[in-house]
């Protein structure tokens, strides 16, 4: 039988989205065009006028990395709607672009469509614009406008609750919002903040930079979500025995800014920035949610797109081959049956590795048969079973017998969903994972160790 769960685990939301690993990002609006990041919300809608908006050219730039779903800003902090609301009139409709008759989130949404990407929307909680934010009143306009989007536009994969400048949002206006979420989104996932603590399916991860904790947690307090400045910490690194499942989503914007600026074009993140922040995001337990701004003819940068390219090609190229994959694989407590050790290198979703139940450690040893160099491993819980092993360290050796760590693998913490490292190229036929501690006895779904392919 199958090991027993431990602790708090993901919902069915969680686990889908877990499997994106990377989402995409676009902040694009009045802030385009008046080469700002947090207009006032007086900006005349006059001023929004992209020359050649082709929603078509951003998936293009997602589908090349590998990226599978993607959130729109609909609406910034300056209140300037992208789409031709009913509720008010500081939207698109009052912008001489496409005489007023466009739609940048239906745009936005049958590109996603055609790619088969799925999307999300931003709709900022936080409004300088509407002079009813923070009453009873703006409540009913963010109602109107959620479900607007909710109904209109087909599945909306992610909701995006920004917790900047959203402290006068109430847990009682969230939670009629929520309820409109579930009802008309069944599968959409919350990035809940602040006061939307309770329906978030998954947390902000404490800084803008791109670098998840080590280790990360899934799991957390709901207070330390509530109370967010106080627990930047807990957000990093998430917390061993808090009591609600909300893993990170590691929000960073391939430009300094999350608007675009012309200024910027000479500061887009190099290859070697973005394989890093790959790895302490997604390498790090977490979902990382990459910004591409849109410039204001409408499209995604050259340099911006040919730097997602090459990303792309890294991890396309360096995860291609599991150098562990035919290794014949031995543990100390193995649980038997269909929980196979083979099954850490068979790629397939539906097996894994489990321990006995009274086992709290284990030592895997891999026999490669011939000497591998490697300079990066993954490892992967099975999160449907909760966080269970919480100390492990990597070694190889030469022969089976002399056995050398790894510096970067020695000590490590949390697996989780995902958990990657990169370090200096080792040689060895024989790479051994020990597992020193934990909650419940191992369940792991994959091991692997690659070559970096830049
Ligand atoms: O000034 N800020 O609002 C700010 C500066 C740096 C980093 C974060 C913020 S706000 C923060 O943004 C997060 C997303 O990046 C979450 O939405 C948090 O809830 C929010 O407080």
């Amino acid at each position: 039988t199958a090991p027993a769960p431990v602790g708090p685990v993901p919902n069915a939301r969680q686990i889908e989205w877990y499997h994106r690993e990377m989402i995409a990002f676009f902040h694009f609006g009045m802030n385009t065009f008046t080469n700002d990041n947090e207009g006032d919300g007086t900006a005349s809608p006059r001023l929004f006028n992209p020359t050649a908006l082709d929603c078509r050219q951003w998936t293009s730039v997602l589908k090349s990395a590998g990226i599978t779903s993607a959130i729109f800003v609909a609406k910034h902090a300056d209140g300037f709607c992208n789409w031709p609301t009913a509720h008010t009139n500081y939207s698109v409709k009052n912008s001489p672009w496409k005489d007023g008759k466009g739609d940048v989130v239906r745009e936005f949404t049958d590109a996603c469509k055609s790619a088969g990407i799925k999307a999300g929307i931003y709709l900022g909680p936080h409004d300088r614009h509407d002079s009813r934010y923070g009453t009873d009143d703006y409540s009913d306009y963010y109602a109107d406008q959620l479900s607007e989007l909710l109904r209109n536009y087909g599945p909306i994969w992610e909701i995006w609750w920004d917790g900047a400048g959203a402290d006068k949002l109430t847990t009682a206006y969230y939670t009629r919002w929520a309820d409109s979420v579930r009802r008309l989104q069944p599968n959409c996932v919350v990035f809940g903040t602040k006061n939307s603590n309770a329906f978030a399916d998954c947390r902000w991860m404490g800084n803008e930079s791109g670098i998840s904790g080590d280790p990360c947690w899934s799991t957390i307090n709901l207070s330390s979500i509530k109370n967010e400045a106080d627990n930047i910490a807990a957000l990093n690194h998430g917390e061993l025995d808090g009591t609600a499942y909300v893993p990170a989503e590691v929000d960073v914007s391939i430009r300094p800014s999350w608007f675009y600026h012309p200024e910027e074009d000479t500061r887009v993140k190099t290859v070697a920035e973005l394989w890093d922040i790959y790895f302490n995001s997604v390498g790090r337990n977490s979902v990382l949610l990459l910004n591409y701004p849109p410039n204001k003819e409408g499209l995604i940068s050259p340099v911006d797109a040919k730097r997602s390219d090459s990303l792309g090609a890294m991890i396309r190229g360096t995860f291609k081959t599991n150098l562990a994959s035919g290794a014949s694989v031995k543990t100390l407590h193995p649980r038997g049956g269909i929980y196979k050790p083979s099954n850490m290198t068979d790629r397939l979703e539906s097996t894994y590795y489990a321990a006995t139940d009274d086992a709290r450690t284990d030592t895997i040893t891999f026999n490669l048969g011939t000497a591998k160099t490697f300079d990066v491993l993954m490892i992967q819980e099975v999160i449907e079973l909760g966080h269970r092993t919480t100390g492990w360290s990597v070694e190889y050796s030469k022969n089976g017998k002399n056995w050398l760590p790894i510096p970067e693998a020695t000590g490590k913490q949390s697996i989780g969903y995902k958990w990657l490292l990169k370090f200096k190229p080792v040689t060895a036929s024989y790479v051994r994972l020990r597992i020193t501690a934990g909650k419940a006895c191992p369940a792991i779904h994959t091991f692997g160790i690659y070559k970096q392919q830049m």
